[in-house]
């Protein structure tokens, strides 16, 4: 068993932070993921809070201590670990990428409350705040590749876990959202491809959070559900395309899912799909 064991979640944003930080210093840990719907006992017992993440620190002379607080075990981490500093050592840059790490929690709070919401107006509202503060971070990027350029720091590990939501959706939805700000998508870009970033969460990580929003019933659930309308419409086409009230129905009702909460997408996706119908009903 290894000094330190990080008790997550496997979709939890904040317990990505402490993961990237743990791989970034090479620190070797544990991992216990709970089910946040049915919390065990003996976690209660342990997180003030109730929330993950919660960093178990062994030590040998003493009862084991529990860290709660994402950024509070980050810190710790960045305190007591090797590896290149995670911070400016400079005392006023310090200061301003902590500003940029609670501007960040607000963004990632913007983010999961639109791609949960389950009115049209919360997804509306959500997004644009989303949006608003994506603006505001590409005035602020300079040459990247990371946040203050070529080294890997706090603020690039705090924004990667709201990165990667957007990668795991259909790319129209993040185009939505990223359109028109080159600074902020190559910074995106570097991010998912870094390696801390990459291992900080399982690879089945798609999978379940695509689940979430499923379960979950989310306006944008539909994003994730273009490629399954996709095939209906060509599995449609395919089998003679009869355009029956029930076939364009089911291809209909697939896209205005998509068009629910987010504008950008067109009627076109429509168009294409009830145009491959007609042709095929032609055909036949
Ligand atoms: N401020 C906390 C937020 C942690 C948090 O919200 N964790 C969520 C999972 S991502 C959680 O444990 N929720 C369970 C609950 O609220 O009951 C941090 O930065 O660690």
């Amino acid at each position: 068993m290894n000094a330190l064991t990080l008790i997550s979640h496997p979709l939890c944003p904040f317990a990505q932070r402490a993961a990237i930080v743990l791989l970034e210093k090479a620190v070797q840990f544990d991992r216990i993921n709970i089910d946040l719907a049915a919390k065990p006992s003996w976690f209660l017992a342990v997180s003030p809070t109730g929330k993950v993440p919660v960093l178990m620190v062994r030590r040998d002379d003493a009862e084991d201590a529990m860290l709660f607080e994402s950024m509070v075990i980050c810190e710790y981490l960045e305190e007591t670990q090797g590896g290149a500093p995670m911070y400016p050592v400079d005392a006023l840059s310090r200061a301003r990428q902590r500003g940029w790490i609670e501007f960040a929690t607000s963004a990632l709070a913007d983010a999961w409350q639109f791609l949960n919401a389950t009115d049209r107006s919360t997804a509306d509202a959500k997004q644009a705040a989303l949006r608003g503060a994506l603006e505001r971070l590409e005035a602020e990027l300079e040459s990247g590749p990371y946040f203050a350029g070529t080294a890997f720091t706090m603020v690039d590990a705090v924004f990667a876990p709201l990165f990667r939501y957007f990668d795991v959706l259909d790319p129209m939805v993040s185009q939505a959202i990223f359109e028109n700000l080159p600074r902020v998508s190559a910074w995106r870009s570097a991010l998912a491809a870094r390696q801390s970033v990459i291992a900080a969460v399982g690879e089945d990580y798609a999978e379940r959070f695509r689940q979430h929003l499923r379960l979950h019933q989310s306006i944008p659930r539909g994003l994730i559900d273009r490629r399954r309308a996709d095939r209906r419409c060509a599995a449609m086409s395919a089998s003679g395309g009869k355009l029956t009230a029930d076939s364009l129905a089911v291809v209909v009702q697939d896209r205005t899912l998509m068009f629910t909460g987010l504008q950008t997408l067109s009627f076109h996706a429509v168009a294409v799909c009830t145009a491959h119908s007609l042709s095929a009903c032609w055909r036949w």
